[in-house]
């Protein structure tokens, strides 16, 4: 019998799979939701230092072969995710579950950072790096000068696992540049790939969002070659030590399977989980387990990274 086990850090889940952020984990009634499907654990929907609405609706809209959304960070803020947290670490305290954050600025960032040091959370953290920093300047991500400031900043006191969610990048110098910012680090796991930016959906003759005048994230099954492309740049380039979570255009046990072979040793789907819900979970770790036996590979280890070139 395959196992669809896996470790991120020094953090061990019963199931490689998990929610994306930002989907089925707004509050305590959609994590519970999380915790009692299949999934190995769930991360929390990105936290800022106070509660936050979110931009107007409608701010989500799914298509045929994605989504695209401009929900504007709505989340209850990160004394809501950290208390709910260290109750769960007493409640559930052989599982282990993630915490996300972003700041809107950097001096943001270092609050939340400092919240999460002192509230006892033992848990891994992921910090969204697709955060406006500085008026004018691209996502932080995309701009790595700053990127490589704040995070030299962060770990002069961060001692607690610690992991980014990063945008897709398309340039191999990109590739090359940010993991060599990030390989001064000693980063837990790096998260591969956040929504594509900015992208356009019409219908008829109208955008579909209101926020931005239409323009949004672009999520599923669009971003899949993008998402394994950015998977195995970093599994390439990065340190084995810092470990990479695939993220993007997962809808079956073969797209789970492949971003596996791109080097991912945890995987997360957002848009399924959106469209289908919790059962998601278990239909693909079904089908992963189905296309494991096939091949007769028995753990993850036995072919992760292990994608064959031509
Ligand atoms: O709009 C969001 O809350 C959102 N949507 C995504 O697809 N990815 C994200 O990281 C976020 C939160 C961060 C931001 C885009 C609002 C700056």
């Amino acid at each position: 019998m395959s196992s669809t086990k896996t470790h991120v850090g020094k953090y061990e889940f019963e199931n490689c799979l998990m929610n994306a952020a930002g989907v089925c984990c707004y509050d305590r009634n959609e994590l519970e939701k999380m915790i009692h499907s299949e999934a190995g654990t769930f991360v929390t929907k990105s936290a800022t230092l106070n509660p936050r609405e979110g931009n107007p609706q409608p701010r989500y809209y799914d298509t045929e072969l994605g989504c695209i959304n401009s929900m504007g960070l709505p989340n209850l803020g990160i004394d809501y995710y950290l208390e709910y947290l260290l109750e769960l670490q007493e409640r559930l305290s052989e599982r282990t579950f993630f915490l996300s954050m972003t700041g809107l600025s950097s001096e943001e960032i270092h609050i939340l950072m400092k919240k999460v040091l002192d509230s006892g959370f033992k848990g891994p953290t992921e910090l969204n790096l697709s955060c406006p920093n500085v008026p004018g300047k691209p996502q932080l991500a995309y701009d790595l000068q700053t990127t490589e400031q704040i995070l030299s900043e962060v770990f002069e006191y961060f001692d607690r696992p610690l992991g980014i969610k990063l945008p897709p990048y398309f340039d191999i110098v990109h590739f090359d540049q940010a993991a060599a910012v990030f390989n001064k680090f000693p980063l837990t796991f790096v998260n591969c790939v956040n929504s594509i930016g900015n992208g356009l959906v019409i219908n008829d003759e109208s955008v579909v969002i209101k926020p931005k005048n239409g323009f949004g994230g672009i999520g599923g099954q669009y971003i899949k070659p993008t998402a394994l492309a950015n998977v195995h740049a970093f599994y390439q380039r990065l340190n084995p030590s810092i470990q990479i979570i695939g993220t993007g255009g997962v809808l079956t046990g073969r797209d789970a399977f492949e971003h596996i072979l791109c080097g991912a040793s945890m995987i997360q789907i957002g848009t399924s989980l959106e469209k289908e819900g919790t059962e998601v979970f278990s239909r693909v770790t079904h089908e992963l387990k189905e296309i494991m036996d096939e091949k007769g590979y028995k753990t993850l280890e036995d072919f992760k990274g292990k994608l064959k070139y031509l």
